[in-house]
């Protein structure tokens, strides 16, 4: 009697111990959809959406467009949604066009998280609009970093002259926020500065270089570009570069390729603002496995910024933000 008292109590202790674990056995499979695959910011995400992944046992899927457009980016997530993952984590290419194909993962029961950029308004889970149902909002201050690169480059400048920012394609949550920010702070705080004309050059580099050439063109006392994000930058500094303008046009770039270096030791670009976009991805895939074993996330986690200029790019502190290739 006594051994089979003791079995059964051996089998009761058995279960409360295996229950939790086997539990824990499920292997969870998180989507990652980038706003392109081919670029430093995203490679990098990857790379800390990936250390979350193995430390906590998820898959993680990387599945993305070659460019950072709508329309190639739909139908990537049409086939992660009809996949099924446990959760997605997504950066979407637009506020508005990716509204309703995001609504399918989530009436399918697929939870979503939006990295980088957002949907709708950003703020979600409020009950209001028709884009608040993604779980989480997780990347950088968009528009401190652009209020960050107004004060750079006024400051490159001297406080006053003329300066444009090179930006995407209006309808992406980042680089319009970025504008916003950088608009705001000039208009502010330094009178001195005219903002000309925003130039889109979707997103495409050479583009950028071109349209950098041609407001110097028409605007021969230029004295700065914002690029506000990696494409934006290196062909806005390719541009001054091509106009023999090297260190007399300043440039302050959004993002880090590690490129960037180079061009901030040459004096080509003055400041790079770093985005941490490995925290975002490790966050993000953090987030999408404590929701589904039973926590409670955040609605939104902001992830911070690295400056960058010639005074501490040597530093393996620093350099440690460039992205990754
Ligand atoms: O600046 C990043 C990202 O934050 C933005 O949403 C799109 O452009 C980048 O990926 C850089 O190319």
């Amino acid at each position: 009697k006594k051994i089979v008292a003791a079995l059964a109590a051996l089998a009761i202790c058995a279960t409360a111990l295996i229950t939790p674990a086997l539990a824990q056995d499920k292997k969870f499979t998180v989507a990652l959809v980038p706003g392109l695959t081919t670029d430093g910011f995203y490679i990098t995400m990857r790379k800390g959406a990936q250390a979350a992944a193995d430390a906590l046992g998820v898959t993680l899927v990387f599945q993305g467009a070659p460019d950072f457009n709508p329309v190639t980016q739909v139908p990537v997530l049409d086939a992660v949604i009809a996949k099924k993952p446990d959760a997605i984590l997504i950066a979407p290419t637009d506020k508005v066009q990716l509204v309703e194909p995001l609504r399918k993962a989530h009436d399918a029961g697929i939870p979503v998280i939006t990295v980088d950029t957002f949907i709708g308004s950003g703020v979600y889970q409020t009950g209001a609009g028709e884009a608040d149902f993604p779980l989480s909002y997780i990347a950088s201050d968009n528009v401190l970093g652009g209020e960050i690169a107004a004060r750079a480059l006024a400051k490159a400048v001297g406080d006053k002259g003329k300066v444009y920012v090179s930006n995407v394609k209006p309808g992406i949550s980042t680089t319009d926020q970025r504008e916003e920010g950088f608009k705001k702070e000039m208009a502010a705080n330094h009178p001195g500065i005219t903002v000309l004309e925003t130039q889109f050059n979707d997103n495409d580099a050479n583009k950028a270089a071109s349209q950098l050439q041609a407001v110097f063109a028409r605007n021969p006392d230029l004295v700065g570009v914002f690029g506000a994000n990696l494409f934006s930058a290196l062909g806005a500094a390719n541009g001054v570069q091509q106009a023999g303008q090297t260190g007399t046009v300043k440039v302050v770039a959004f993002d880090a390729p590690t490129s960037i270096a180079d061009n901030i030791n040459t004096g080509l670009v003055d400041v790079a603002i770093a985005q941490h976009p490995a925290e975002i991805g490790y966050y993000g895939v953090v987030s999408a496995y404590a929701h589904l074993t039973g926590q409670s996330i955040p609605v939104a986690i902001g992830t911070g910024f690295t400056i960058m200029d010639k005074s501490n790019i040597a530093d393996p502190n620093i350099s440690k933000y460039l992205y990754s290739e």
